[in-house]
């Protein structure tokens, strides 16, 4: 099955009015639990369910208009030459969304930081894909809007909502059963912060990491079992709003991936020296009695869970961070 066969499937029966621009805004997302390792590559269909906490005050703000000359891509003002990785990508995606010839006039603001290792991807998607509805006047439902963001990138199916929100694995081949929901509880106390190492460019994109981890880790087997007990106890922690259990499984969901990638052939290292020094600033924050957690995606930078009571002792103890949420 096709990307382009899931949309015609889920807009079969759409006809409405079409706007002359389309406007949308999209969150950002950080994971607790991982997606890490795709079953179906074409549709990013996940050999996982993954859960994620949404970050209200950074992402991405996308407008979208039809032109008569091919497609013109602007980032943050700029435009792209259609050469350019995230013009291309955007191009092939809104293949899937032309009627005819037409091209498309997309801007897009992102309040991501690029350095972080937030996949600005996520946003980016979640918000393209609401443009396009406000575009051609769809009005879709969160479900479809899900599944659509997914097919761009598996991490954007998460930014549709606030709050906690888990992303269901599926089993269905056409993945309509793989979309994201959030979960009917709040923890506004929860914060998040980014501790940079560093801006260079990631060696390994995301998708072949995961894709030669999938192939060649010979930990990557125990990886699923390990998701479903993490986000059993990651659910029973919010629920029960403690803390200690949710940043523990937290860092040993994060820890656990790059081992995985870490086994693969060639390895996948995305820490440097600063990383490990980081994660041991952690762990001595916390022999120390400040209640704080890591995480980490795929690049090289850390993330840290707090609560807002800690606020002023993680600052102390990591006078470099920036704050994501909260
Ligand atoms: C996540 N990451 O759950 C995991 C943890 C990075 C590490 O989702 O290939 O950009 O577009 O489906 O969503 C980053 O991968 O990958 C990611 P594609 P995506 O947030």
């Amino acid at each position: 099955m096709k990307k382009s066969d899931v949309v015609k499937e889920i807009l079969a029966g759409r006809r409405g009015s079409a706007n002359p621009v389309g406007q949308a805004e999209a969150p950002a997302n950080i994971a607790l639990c991982k997606y890490w390792g795709k079953r179906n590559e074409e549709l990013n269909l996940p050999i996982t369910s993954s859960l994620s906490l949404t970050l209200d005050h950074v992402g991405a703000r996308t407008e979208i208009s039809q032109c008569s000359s091919g497609d013109q891509i602007f980032l943050s003002g700029e435009r792209l030459d259609s050469d350019h990785p995230f013009a291309n990508r955007l191009s092939r995606y809104l293949d899937l969304f032309r009627q005819g010839d037409e091209g498309y006039c997309v801007k897009t603001e992102s309040s991501v930081p690029v350095a972080a290792g937030l996949a600005s991807s996520a946003s980016g998607f979640a918000a393209t894909v609401k443009a396009l509805d406000a575009l051609y006047g769809w009005k879709l439902g969160s479900r479809e809007l899900s599944i659509l963001a997914r097919l761009g990138s598996g991490s954007a199916c998460r930014s549709l909502y606030s709050g906690f929100v888990e992303w269901h694995v599926g089993e269905r081949e056409d993945g309509m059963d793989s979309y994201a929901e959030p979960l009917e509880l709040q923890w506004p106390e929860i914060r998040l912060g980014w501790i940079l190492v560093s801006t260079a460019h990631k060696p390994v994109g995301s998708r072949e990491a995961m894709r030669r981890t999938r192939e060649s880790s010979p930990l990557y087997q125990s990886w699923p079992a390990q998701v479903a007990r993490d986000l059993a106890e990651i659910k029973a922690a919010l629920s029960l709003r403690d803390f200690t259990r949710l940043g523990e499984t937290v860092e040993a969901n994060a820890l656990a991936m790059h081992a995985t990638m870490m086994a693969a052939q060639p390895a996948i290292l995305y820490w440097l020296p600063d990383t490990v020094a980081v994660l041991h600033q952690v762990a001595d924050a916390r022999r120390q009695g400040v209640s704080v957690y890591a995480t980490m995606d795929a690049g090289p930078n850390v993330k840290i869970l707090y609560q807002a009571r800690d606020q002023d002792r993680v600052v102390e103890r990591f006078p470099q961070i920036s704050f994501l949420c909260g």
